[in-house]
């Protein structure tokens, strides 16, 4: 279509009318709620990817239907840009302003005002990749997705039902085919053979490791880890649980990355079959999240999160960059979030250098392609390693002068590979997880070993509006409400070790406290009191439930 078809549009928008009592923001993940009221939002989802791919000169944007972590009935959307990263922050405002349109009229009028306001040159064409995953709400959302697309005559391509690393592989691998910068075979089978074979590569000659249990959260990162494990058989022997991927409320229930991390225990369904010092680990519901764990000789739960990946696969890289002789070419740095424990960021930081950002991939993202090679994790499990272009072509044209300095370029151009370069991918951090402890000859239990962590405390408290908690200094302090941060410092001090921060979440309608201590009881208790003053600032209907 050279120019909009406003018929064609605003037809299209009166089968997606917004339901008047329904505000909407693209936060910390795109926009995410309950599945049933995201109408109207899929809808003006697909007019901006269209409008976004003409901007960007007709490349592909990537579109992912999801709510990840979140339960069941909720879903959600988020855009992709054409390097495969997540959607430039000026356009999460047009996207925000577009969803909140009353009427069809308005629509047009935002419509044509983001048009002038980004100099948007209409007759370009527009590409979209899209892809949900398996909630029930997904594919009537993606219907309304493909009516926005239609209604801005953009030539869409619908990936299925997939994860949303491969979904944001496939944005990119698109982008750059038959380019120098190609990312490889743009198809979700493309993705794990290279991911799979880099894999290979790093672990050839090393004993086979025991089978790793693989938690799927009943979602679709079953189908992604089938895959793998197809493909790497007995080089990776992994049994795969929580499978059930067409059980209503199944999903992320009593499974998954986020149950893990955050009610710090088994899944249920292992607590029969886990045997102490067998290694086991969880996806989330779209499989970009990690967690790790294992049970020790006395049988108590010990989980390996996100901070516990970046510690082992930074010292792996750094140690593998020396032995190149690289050291004074490629330096190593770490992004993390204020949930990073305190123990990690000592651990790491007397190492490398440690920065701290706001919750959000992208926040990480950015601030780890500062550093020639960015290792980020989020304690929660998201996260990847980084290699900067430049890097990267050191990698290629450096002269190994000993077989040794061969070996490790070779590993860290497998590791270059074997990592999703555009967002953090479960099944990619999850073969370097095992590429690295196969390297080590380290079991679960002497990765725990590296450092222990300060016990700590996630609640999140339900207020009736999330919004007036305002923050900064990376989220680890408040300035809104007036005088809270001064409450919380206050009884922090308490605390031997302690710290504790309160943020509004950006996935969810709740407000989210984090406290960690020297002892697991006064952690929980420093918790609940300060989720207690969050309770008495917004008064009324509040309530905290383990998060
Ligand atoms: C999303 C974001 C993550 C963030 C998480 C929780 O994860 O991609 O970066 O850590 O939400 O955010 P909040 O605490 O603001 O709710 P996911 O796995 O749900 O896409």
């Amino acid at each position: 279509m050279a120019t909009l078809e406003l018929n064609l549009l605003s037809n299209l928008a009166n089968k997606h009318s917004k339901p008047p009592y329904l505000r909407f923001q693209y936060g910390t993940a795109g926009f995410r709620t309950l599945g049933a009221n995201l109408d109207s939002v899929l809808f003006r989802v697909g007019v901006l990817a269209g409008l976004r791919s003409k901007k960007q000169d007709g490349k592909t944007i990537g579109v992912m239907v999801t709510a990840s972590h979140n339960p069941e009935p909720d879903n959600g959307v988020k855009l992709v840009d054409p390097r495969g990263e997540m959607l430039e922050a000026a356009w999460e405002a047009h996207a925000t302003t577009l969803s909140n349109a009353d009427t069809t009229e308005e629509l047009l009028e935002v419509i044509a005002n983001i048009i002038q306001v980004a100099k948007i040159d209409i007759s370009k064409p527009a590409r979209v990749v899209y892809a949900r995953d398996t909630r029930p709400s997904g594919e009537a959302l993606v219907a309304s997705l493909e009516d926005g697309l239609r209604a801005v005559g953009a030539e869409a391509r619908n990936a299925g039902v997939t994860t949303t690393p491969v979904l944001h592989y496939l944005v990119r691998a698109i982008n750059t085919k038959s380019t120098t910068e190609s990312y490889g075979e743009d198809s979700e089978d493309g993705y794990y053979e290279k991911m799979c074979g880099a894999y290979k590569k790093l672990v050839a000659n090393r004993p086979l490791p025991p089978p790793l249990i693989v938690d799927c959260a009943n979602g679709v990162g079953t189908f992604a880890a089938d895959r793998v494990k197809d493909i790497l058989g007995s080089t990776l022997p992994i049994t795969l649980v929580n499978t059930a991927t067409t059980t209503v409320g199944a999903l992320n229930n009593a499974s998954g990355a986020d149950f893990v991390k955050t009610s710090q225990r088994l899944p249920p369904s292992l607590s029969d079959t886990l045997k102490p010092g067998e290694r086991a680990c969880s996806l989330d519901g779209d499989a970009d999240r990690l967690i790790y764990f294992y049970l020790d000789e006395s049988g108590t739960f010990k989980m390996l999160d996100g901070d516990k990946i970046a510690a082992l696969v930074a010292s792996f890289i750094v140690e593998q960059v020396k032995l190149a002789g690289l050291e004074n070419k490629v330096r190593v740095g770490i992004v993390q979030t204020a949930y990073a424990n305190g123990a990690s960021t000592k651990y790491l930081s007397s190492r490398l250098p440690v920065k701290c950002v706001a919750t959000g991939v992208k926040h990480l993202h950015h601030a780890a392609e500062h550093y020639p090679i960015g290792v980020y994790f989020e304690a929660n499990g998201h996260g990847t390693v980084l290699f900067s272009p430049e890097t990267v072509r050191t990698l290629e044209t450096h002269q190994p002068s000993t077989p040794a300095q061969s070996t490790a370029l070779n590993y860290l151009i497998n590791l270059t590979q074997l990592i999703n370069q555009t967002v953090g991918d479960a099944l990619s951090d999850m073969l370097l997880v095992e590429a690295v402890l196969a390297h080590k000859s380290y079991s679960a239990v002497e990765w725990d070993g590296l450092y222990s962590d300060l016990p700590n405390r996630l609640v999140k408290v339900v207020v009736a509006d999330r919004n007036i908690f305002q923050t900064q200094d990376a989220e680890r302090r408040l300035v809104s409400p007036p005088g809270l941060q001064a409450k919380i410092d206050e009884l922090v001090r308490r605390y031997d070790a302690g710290r504790s921060f309160v943020r509004p979440s950006g996935t969810e309608d709740v407000v989210r406290v984090y406290a960690e201590a020297m002892l697991k009881p006064l952690a929980d208790e420093l918790a609940f009191r300060v989720a207690g003053l969050v309770y008495d600032e917004t008064g009324g209907d509040a309530f905290t439930r383990p998060k």
